[in-house]
């Protein structure tokens, strides 16, 4: 069996990292605009990075949770069985890496990596980004970034994510409101192409007519039922 998941926020929600649109959610706290926009950055990049050292520190001081793992698990699964997992995350984070799962796609970026906008070279980062941060490979300072997709910019890997579902025998999206595209699009595409649709989520996200089925409560609860469920063959 071939399964296509997407995850947001809602999965590493209950490892204490802020949902963006729940109730106190990040976006509530604090502007997208004037922090996850290549204009924001280009305006007050200090601002910016502060931001993103905060989340980076909130990461490195969290664990994945029983949904990570779960899906780690279904990948082992699959490709024991010959089937496969392509795993397609809309977050920063690494928890699904540190669960144990081996192909995670990123395209939204992801927080542990810098880039250098003079030379392009992406580096991994633990530590706190700053504007007098000098490139490790150029050497030069100004112009390092985390390296993740800010609003308005390409996500990445659009085509291979859009194959990958074409090829999928179901598609679950797992912890995401529906609201951020292209990614909002995804059930549409896998609808066209014939592909089973599953939403996992606390409640119904923005799209949620358009699934087939629909499973509502924390991801570390349905998330480990719903794999039991799909390598039991009952989903
Ligand atoms: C782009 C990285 C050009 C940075 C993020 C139509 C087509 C294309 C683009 C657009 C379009 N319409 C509008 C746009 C522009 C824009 C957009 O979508 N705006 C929205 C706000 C209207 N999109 C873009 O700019 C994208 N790029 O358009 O490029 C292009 C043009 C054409 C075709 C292709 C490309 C780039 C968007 C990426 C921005 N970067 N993040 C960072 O993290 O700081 S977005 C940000 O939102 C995160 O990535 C986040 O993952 C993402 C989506 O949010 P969710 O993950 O869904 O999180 P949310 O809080 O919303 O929901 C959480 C859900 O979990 C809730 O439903 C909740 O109920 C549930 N939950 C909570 N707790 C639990 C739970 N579920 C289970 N268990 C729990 N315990």
């Amino acid at each position: 069996m071939r399964v296509f998941v997407l995850t947001g926020a809602g999965v590493s929600a209950e490892s204490g990292l802020g949902t963006f649109r729940d109730p106190g959610g990040i976006w509530e706290r604090f502007d997208p605009m004037k922090l996850a926009t290549p204009e924001a950055f280009a305006a007050d990049p200090e601002r910016v990075h502060d931001f993103y050292n905060m989340r980076r520190r909130d990461l490195l001081a969290s664990r994945p949770n029983a949904a990570h793992e779960a899906l780690a698990g279904l990948e082992a699964g699959l490709a024991a069985r010959g089937g496969r997992l392509w795993l397609c995350t809309q977050n920063i984070d690494d928890l699904h890496e540190r669960a144990g799962s081996a192909f995670v796609h990123h395209m939204h970026g992801e927080l542990l990596k810098a880039r250098c906008t003079a030379c392009g070279a992406v580096h991994a980062w633990r530590e706190d980004l700053a504007l007098a941060t000098p490139c490790p490979g150029c050497g030069r300072s100004g112009g390092m970034r985390p390296d993740v997709v800010w609003f308005g910019e390409m996500p990445v890997g659009l085509e291979a994510i859009e194959d990958a579902i074409a090829e999928s025998d179901l598609f679950v999206a797992i912890g995401t409101s529906g609201s951020v595209w292209p990614a909002a699009g995804f059930v549409e595409i896998a609808r066209g192409c014939g592909v089973r649709t599953a939403e996992l989520n606390l409640e119904p996200s923005d799209n949620a007519r358009m699934f087939d089925e629909r499973r509502y409560g924390k991801a570390s609860d349905v998330v480990p039922a719903f794999v039991d469920g799909i390598m039991s063959g009952s989903v």
